[in-house]
């Protein structure tokens, strides 16, 4: 199925793609296509020892991602190059309105242990996930450094409902009417859900400001022991520059009929990058709201590094 996924993408001519648009599910606004099959996506089964990466849009999904299959192959980078990142972890709610397999039908097929994508918001993610008590890894990156990335990446993604201008973009996102809903609403219901349930909840800025400690606690959180120079051969091939420069996780390798490769997916992969892009009256409104939906919540974001 993989090498079907594969050559199936690569064949999907120029132009042929229509973006889509926004239909809710419960309340949040997701892509039409999976909103549609959304009772199948629903009831997909999980297996205990299944992990989940769960993150709103742009949050450091791939990093992770990476992080993870590098822990899980001893630090093996041959390994790690098996595949691009979409082949190597089904993204798991994804329904393309290409006729290539779905997520689920892809994660079905997978043998264990089993290692998916997700940007669903808590209460959306199979109700399985928690009967079985899956491992999850939340990652979280702050609001404005995401909106940034979300709207660079609409703009290269041909699927994405188009996103306009950026001051456009960022009342959509401000209001929740991108792919995934509500920011806010996401990073808060994994945050109180974290001690419930076995959520490992990381933040994109610590990874950057120490990848080795926040790896160390991945590996932690997946009972893992490896020595210290693969510790520091998985820090050093999971770095911006590297992965950058890696086929296999830059998204380099999907052809331009899906992503517009006038832009870049390892766009900046920094901390305060929206300073370069919000304006001040922008910054201003953007906190007023933020204030309001983040009130009484213990999370606290860094916005600079
Ligand atoms: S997606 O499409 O939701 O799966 O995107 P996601 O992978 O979550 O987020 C992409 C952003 O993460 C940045 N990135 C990194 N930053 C630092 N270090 C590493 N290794 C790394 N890998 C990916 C990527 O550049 C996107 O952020 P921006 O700000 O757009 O550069």
């Amino acid at each position: 199925m993989e090498t079907e996924l594969y050559k199936s993408l690569k064949e999907v001519p120029k132009g042929s793609l229509e973006r889509s648009s926004l239909k809710s599910v419960e309340g949040v606004q997701l892509l039409h296509s999976t909103a549609d099959n959304w009772e199948k996506i629903a009831c997909f089964q999980a297996k205990p020892d299944d992990l989940l990466i769960a993150t709103f849009p742009k949050a450091g999904t791939t990093w992770m991602q990476e992080i993870v299959d590098m822990i899980n192959n001893d630090g093996d980078i041959e390994k790690c190059r098996r595949a691009p990142t979409y082949i190597r972890f089904p993204f798991l709610e994804f329904w393309s309105p290409l006729p290539t397999p779905k997520g689920i039908e892809r994660a079905a097929e997978m043998p264990s242990p089993r290692v998916f994508k997700t940007h669903l918001p808590f209460h959306l993610v199979p109700k399985s996930f928690w009967e079985q008590n899956c491992k999850v890894i939340y990652v979280a990156r702050n609001a404005k450094d995401t909106a940034v990335s979300y709207y660079f990446f609409d703009k290269m993604n041909l699927i994405q409902p188009d996103p306009g201008t950026w001051e456009e973009y960022l009342q959509r996102f401000m209001q929740g009417n991108v792919v995934a809903g509500s920011w806010h609403d996401h990073v808060n219901a994994f945050w109180e859900k974290k001690d419930k349930y076995r959520i490992l909840y990381i933040f994109y800025e610590k990874l950057k400001e120490n990848p080795e400690r926040e790896i160390r606690n991945v590996m932690a959180f997946l009972e893992k022991e490896l020595p210290d120079d693969i510790v520091q051969k998985i820090v050093n091939h999971t770095s911006f520059t590297a992965m950058k420069e890696n086929h296999m996780s830059n998204y380099s390798t999907l052809p331009d009929s899906i992503f517009d490769h006038r832009f870049s997916f390892m766009r900046k992969g920094d901390v305060g990058d929206w300073k370069n892009h919000f304006t001040v009256a922008q910054n201003e409104e953007f906190e007023d709201d933020y204030r309001k939906k983040m009130a009484g919540t213990s999370l606290k974001f860094h916005f600079e590094l």
